[in-house]
Formats: structure tokens, C-alpha cells, sequence
């Protein structure tokens, strides 16, 4: 059995992803938390300086789609990535939305949703350190997630209209699951983990968690995709 560590945030959606994947191969892994000030040393694991990252028997892999086709290779049993070539295409194109753009919806309900929830996303990034902690994360965490927010677009509409639209591809999701009970083809593939990572932040939201729950195929999707 190969030596497997995820590098990670327990809270962060693209680490549950990786913890999926390597959950649904069967692989044994540790993980190594980076909570509180320790993130600082995250930032320098790798060069994107983003988690997760992966040492898999001394070989590290940054970037979640990045460790997906690393571990498809070195691990081909229990295959995430479909091997019909349309079912492929279609699982590799929805990866790549919910990580490029379901996340910025994960990130707007956690800055426009109920206050509460950013209070106990930082308490979790920074559970099992010290008190103190939470002041200088907080402030870190509050700023980048606006900033980036901004930058990319979703910052500068009202939480309505992000709500709205992301209601709207729940919508879409349903409709793709009133067909069968995975996104693509007759099995659980990586479309169903990339975008169910996304989503099992988002039930931890209030309001965001009631919307979904109004989608009673994605409700029952999610709970398979676990
Ligand atoms: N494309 C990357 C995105 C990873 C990512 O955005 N990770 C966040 C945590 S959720 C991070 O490391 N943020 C710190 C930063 O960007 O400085 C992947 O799929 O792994």
C-alpha cells in the first residue's frame, strides 16, 4: 500500500474533494491540518501555494483536479474519471465548473449568508489551536475571501441576486438527476464528487441549506455522493 498524505483544511471544499476520491479508491491516508497560524506554512508547500497538496509515497501533487489524474494512474481501481470518452469529456467539463465556479457561489453564501456561518468557518479554521488565533485568521480570512469575491464578479451583486442564480443551477443540477442518480453515465464519477464537495459546504449555510433541500433529487444525490 502506497504512503498517502493530504496536506489540508478540513473545511476547504477542493481537500473534500481529494478526501472523496481517495475515500471512493480505498486508499488509506493521514492528513496534516494546517489550522490557525499554521497556514502561513501551507502557502509554501507547494508553488500556487494552495491546499490540498498530496505526498503520495514522497511524490507531491498540488492542485485537486492536478492529485485526480495522479491518482486515476497510480491507482486505477475503483475509476473516477469515466472511460467512455463522452462521459469523460462531460465529467472532466463538470469538474472544472464546480471548481471554477460553484466555489465562488460556496464563497458568497459564506460572506452574504447568515453571519453566524463565517464565525464558525473560521472557529473550525482554526480549531484545535490556540484562542488568540481567531483574531489575526479572522481578519486574513474576512479580507481575502472579500477581495477575491470583488475580483472575480459574484462580490458586487446583491446576496439576492447570488441566491438567485445559484438557485438556478440547482434547478439545472435536479434536471440532470431526474435522469439517473449520477450526473454522468451509470456510476458515481467526479463530476458527482467535484460538485457535491462544493455543495456539502454550502448545507452547512443558512439560507443556502434550506434552498437546496427544495431539490429533492439533488437532496437525495448528495446524500449518495457522501
Ligand atoms: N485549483 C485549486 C484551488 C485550491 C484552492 O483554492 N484552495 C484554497 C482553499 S479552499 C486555498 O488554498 N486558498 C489559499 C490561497 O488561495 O491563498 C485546486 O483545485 O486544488
Amino acid at each position: 500500500m502506497p504512503t498517502v498524505v493530504l496536506h489540508q483544511w478540513e473545511r476547504s471544499p477542493f481537500c473534500g474533494k481529494v478526501r472523496k476520491v481517495l475515500r471512493h479508491k480505498r486508499i488509506d491516508f493521514s492528513v496534516v491540518n494546517y489550522n490557525g497560524v499554521l497556514g502561513r506554512q501551507a502557502t509554501r508547500l507547494s508553488p500556487a501555494g494552495q491546499l490540498p497538496v498530496v505526498d503520495f509515497d514522497g511524490e507531491r501533487v498540488q492542485d485537486s483536479s492536478e492529485i485526480v489524474i495522479f491518482l486515476e494512474r497510480r491507482v486505477p481501481e475503483f475509476p473516477v474519471v469515466p472511460p467512455k470518452p463522452d462521459h469523460r469529456a462531460h465529467a472532466l467539463l463538470l469538474e472544472d465548473w464546480a471548481d471554477e465556479s460553484l466555489y465562488w457561489y460556496l464563497m458568497a453564501s459564506l460572506l452574504m449568508g447568515d453571519a453566524s456561518a463565517l464565525a464558525e468557518h473560521i472557529n473550525m479554521l482554526c480549531s484545535g489551536r490556540l484562542a488568540w488565533e481567531r483574531i489575526p485568521v479572522g481578519f486574513v480570512v474576512r479580507r481575502m475571501y472579500k477581495q477575491k469575491l470583488k475580483a472575480q464578479g459574484l462580490g458586487r451583486l446583491s446576496p439576492s441576486c447570488v441566491q438567485n442564480r445559484l438557485c438556478a443551477h440547482f434547478g439545472l443540477l435536479e434536471t440532470l438527476l431526474k435522469e439517473g442518480p449520477w450526473l454522468v453515465g451509470e456510476s458515481k464519477s467526479i463530476a458527482d464528487i467535484a460538485v457535491s464537495a462544493q455543495i456539502d459546504g454550502m448545507m452547512r449555510i443558512s439560507p443556502t441549506s434550506s434552498r437546496v433541500l427544495e431539490y429533492p433529487h439533488l437532496t437525495e444525490w448528495l446524500a449518495r455522493c457522501a
